[in-house]
């Protein structure tokens, strides 16, 4: 496998991101430095962005923020959906380990005492404060913020007739009129712009989390404007209700269409609007990352501010004929962006091959501040990719996804993507991302992979095992 280029380093070098700031430039002096840092959640974005090449996507504050750190080509999520994704991230364990599968369920219920990423922060002497989306949805967790953010929308269930309508609703997108000012993203950006100049003196942990482009995809109008319909690639295996690919086991792709296309099919026309909206939402999201960034720089706060970017997980915009991104285990619903700006220490824009998980971060983060992380954590701290983003790794990226009493899971080395959909593995895919990036051929059944296929099934045991 090609992780095996790649042995783990005999003694890796774990100096502190002040020991090494200390040789350099951008030394800063005061016996109460602490490192800021900025978490930067995103809903349901693939990393089609500027900064990864699509040149179609209008991302501009991405790329610049891409420009100043590394931008992991490999990151992936550890469930395709928000809260048991973010849930994993913020507790830094396993969606298996902290029992969070779902939408609806909280990790203190079963786990009162763990100690998430902020909270560690706040124990520490920052001060920490939210803005937006970083838990899901009605879940937020009292004990990893000093300060909240906008009150949270509790928006009730959809009734019966409402979910009818929503099914029968081709609108499932938007273009509306202004800059976007009661949208929340825009609102959130301005409560993260309250907070850094409420906090701007003070050690911080700020978490900013926008929502777009989460469905429904509704952005002002210009953002539409930077995009014409007509020119929007379908993908490859386009397909107008989800389809299977040949020799691919059934609980691979649930039946109904979701999310932007809720129960009805796709045609190449509709699809190509709604790949539109989703890149307006993208740039739409974007603009008010900008806002942010900028008055980090204005209060010149940027040079002392490890910023971390990332999205829960990805999503499909028509891959296999599927809009959304549940319960899937290919690539783009869970490839993520991943950016990481770490002043005097991360290279600046350079590109890192390596798989890597967003339960890494919890560890990456603590490294970076000087903060002796919690036991348990299961992810590793990525600061030797930081310092040299080819060095060497040898840690596959994991993946897990529950649908009913069907539970996938699903491993990805640097060139292949293994995932079972029963305990005994005999309903597998395997994918060669050498020269089938769309996962379109499946080589689980044939001879000449048998080898490779035994050896991810190996590494995918080293899992923890799925809940009871
Ligand atoms: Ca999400």
């Amino acid at each position: 496998m090609m992780n095996r280029e790649h042995p783990r380093e005999a003694a890796p070098s774990r100096r502190s991101f002040l020991s090494s700031l200390a040789a350099g430039p951008a030394v800063l002096t005061g016996a109460a430095l602490k490192f800021n840092v900025l978490l930067i959640a995103i809903d349901d974005l693939r990393p089609e962005l500027g900064c990864y090449g699509n040149k179609l996507v209008h991302s501009p504050n991405m790329d610049r923020l891409a420009s100043r750190g590394v931008r992991f080509e490999r990151a992936y999520c550890q469930y395709p959906l928000c809260n048991p994704s973010r849930t994993s991230l913020l507790t830094g364990r396993y969606p298996t380990t902290v029992r969070v599968l779902d939408n609806n369920r909280y990790f203190r219920t079963e786990f009162p005492d763990l100690l998430t990423l902020p909270q560690l922060f706040r124990q520490n002497g920052y001060v920490t404060a939210r803005a937006g989306k970083i838990y899901h949805g009605v879940i937020d967790d009292a004990p990893s913020w000093d300060e909240g953010g906008e009150p949270v929308l509790r928006r009730r269930p959809p009734s019966p007739e409402e979910r009818a309508r929503q099914a029968r609703d081709s609108d499932r997108w938007e273009a509306v009129e202004g800059e976007g000012e009661d949208q929340p993203d825009y609102r959130t950006a301005s409560r993260a712009i309250e907070l850094l100049e409420k906090y701007k003196d003070r050690p911080f942990f700020l978490g900013v989390g926008f929502v777009k482009p989460h469905s429904p995809l509704v952005a002002p109008r210009k953002y539409f404007e930077l995009y014409d319909a007509a020119r929007m690639p379908l993908p490859a295996d386009f397909a107008p209700r989800p389809t299977l690919p040949p020799k691919v086991p059934a609980a691979a792709l649930q039946e109904r269409n979701g999310d932007l296309f809720i129960g009805r099919d796709a045609t190449p026309e509709a699809a190509r609007q709604m790949i539109r909206a989703y890149y307006a939402c993208v740039s739409f999201m974007d603009a008010q990352l900008g806002r942010v960034l900028d008055k980090l720089e204005s209060l010149g706060l940027a040079e002392r501010t490890v910023v971390v970017l990332f999205s829960d997980h990805g999503y499909h915009l028509g891959e296999k004929g599927k809009w959304s991104k549940h319960n899937s285990l290919y690539e783009v619903a869970v490839r993520v962006p991943l950016l990481i700006v770490a002043p005097g220490l991360a290279r600046a824009n350079t590109a890192c091959p390596r798989t890597v998980e967003l339960v890494d971060l919890y560890p990456t983060l603590a490294e970076l501040c000087g903060l002796k992380p919690p036991a348990g954590l299961e992810g590793e701290s990525l600061v030797p990719l930081l310092r040299d983003p080819r060095a060497a790794w040898n840690h596959p990226a994991y993946t897990v996804t529950l649908r009913g009493r069907i539970f996938g899971r699903s491993v990805r080395t640097e060139r292949y993507r293994y995932t079972e959909w029963d305990p005994e593995g005999t309903q597998v895919e395997l994918y060669d991302h050498q020269d089938d990036p769309g996962e379109r051929r499946n080589l689980a059944g044939e001879a000449s992979h048998a080898a490779v296929r035994r050896q991810m099934r190996e590494l995918l045991r080293k899992l923890p095992a799925a809940p009871s």
